[in-house]
């Protein structure tokens, strides 16, 4: 792996991530040219992604019956970032873990999030027509394959975990299933969901619900992500919740750089419907607390998210840290 921060262009492309190191705060960006041992981000992002794409492709055959399997694969190929699956990968390695070893949970993990985004989008929900830069899928498929396609990819990350996951012992894997399990369900995603919406057009939303919502609806399957791959990277229990930590922080600066991006770019950039919180009133951090301040919080967290990482070895924990400052400062 090189060590290397820089050089690196000024625009990095992977997929349909992209990531301006210029647009780092200047006493970050001297921080980091001032570090002896940095790394080759952007190389390990194209190399991470590509495993992924593979895998994920692998995952969901195009068997019969063909329609459901064509809904799935629609929306879980259809590009994204990568981040949470990455993430577990990174973990998994940081902890002396195999690659092999956490890619059905990277998978699984990333399966989730594509069945959330599916169920999420629809007109029940929020009723979008947009996702990673194509129609979604009730728009593609109609509502009640959408509705099952996102069911099946649910179902599918478990069966995925239990049954692919290579060299690991089988407590480890029950005990990466559980954590997934948490992450989706009432007190998880689905508990984030219901609280995101029971808060729609109630005046009075303050930063203590705002900050419930997004740790559940978007932190809690960062942290699962994370955790999994430690879990079954071998990790010890004090690793396993300083990562759980960590990913913590991370998931909710990435909700924060997700409501700044919101009323920052345009559709086309974002890939989905841009200017959807404010068009619907919606309590974001730069509503509530002003878009200077969001980006002061975004920073606080990012800091906090670094503090859990101190233990562990400089170079191991680079992916990592590279991937905090990734979802700090992304432009989609
Ligand atoms: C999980 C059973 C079950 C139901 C779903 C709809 C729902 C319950 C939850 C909503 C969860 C949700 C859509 C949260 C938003 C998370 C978020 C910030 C999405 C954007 O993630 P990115 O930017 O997207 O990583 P890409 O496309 O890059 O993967």
């Amino acid at each position: 792996m090189s060590l290397i921060w820089s050089p690196i262009p000024n625009t990095i492309r992977t997929n349909k991530l992209m990531f301006n190191p210029t647009r780092r705060p200047p006493a970050i960006a001297a921080a980091l040219s001032q570090e002896k041992a940095t790394f080759d981000f952007t190389r390990y992002m194209e190399e991470k992604a590509a495993r992924v794409e593979r895998a994920l492709d692998a995952s969901v055959p195009l068997r019969e019956p063909r329609l459901v399997h064509e809904a799935m694969r629609y929306s879980l190929l259809a590009g994204g970032k990568r981040v949470r699956p990455i993430l577990c990968l990174a973990a998994c390695e940081l902890v002396g873990g195999p690659e092999r070893a956490a890619m059905p949970s990277a998978c699984a993990v990333e399966m989730v999030h594509t069945m959330s985004l599916i169920h999420d989008d629809l007109p029940c929900m929020d009723d979008d027509d947009l996702r990673r830069g194509r129609p979604t899928s009730h728009r593609a498929f109609g509502e009640a394959v959408a509705v099952l396609a996102g069911d099946a990819l649910l179902s599918l990350s478990f069966e995925h975990v239990a049954s692919a996951t290579p060299g690991v012992s089988p407590d480890r894997v029950v005990r990466a299933i559980a954590e997934l399990g948490r992450s989706v369900g009432s007190e998880g995603l689905v508990g984030g969901q219901v609280a995101d919406i029971s808060s729609e057009g109630v005046s009075g939303v303050g930063l203590e619900q705002l900050e419930y919502i997004h740790l559940h609806k978007t932190a809690v399957l960062l942290e699962a992500a994370v955790v999994m791959g430690a879990i079954v990277g071998g990790a010890g229990d004090e690793a396993v919740e300083r990562l759980r930590k960590f990913a913590r922080r991370v998931g909710l600066l990435f909700q924060v750089v997700d409501d700044i991006l919101d009323v920052t770019k345009s559709s086309e950039e974002l890939g989905k419907t841009a200017g959807k919180d404010v068009a619907t009133d919606k309590a974001t951090y730069p509503k509530l607390m002003g878009l200077e301040r969001s980006r002061e919080f975004a920073e606080e967290l990012k800091r906090e998210a670094y503090e859990q990482m101190a233990v562990f070895d400089e170079a191991k924990a680079a992916p990592l840290l590279a991937l905090a400052d990734f979802i700090a400062y992304r432009n989609n």
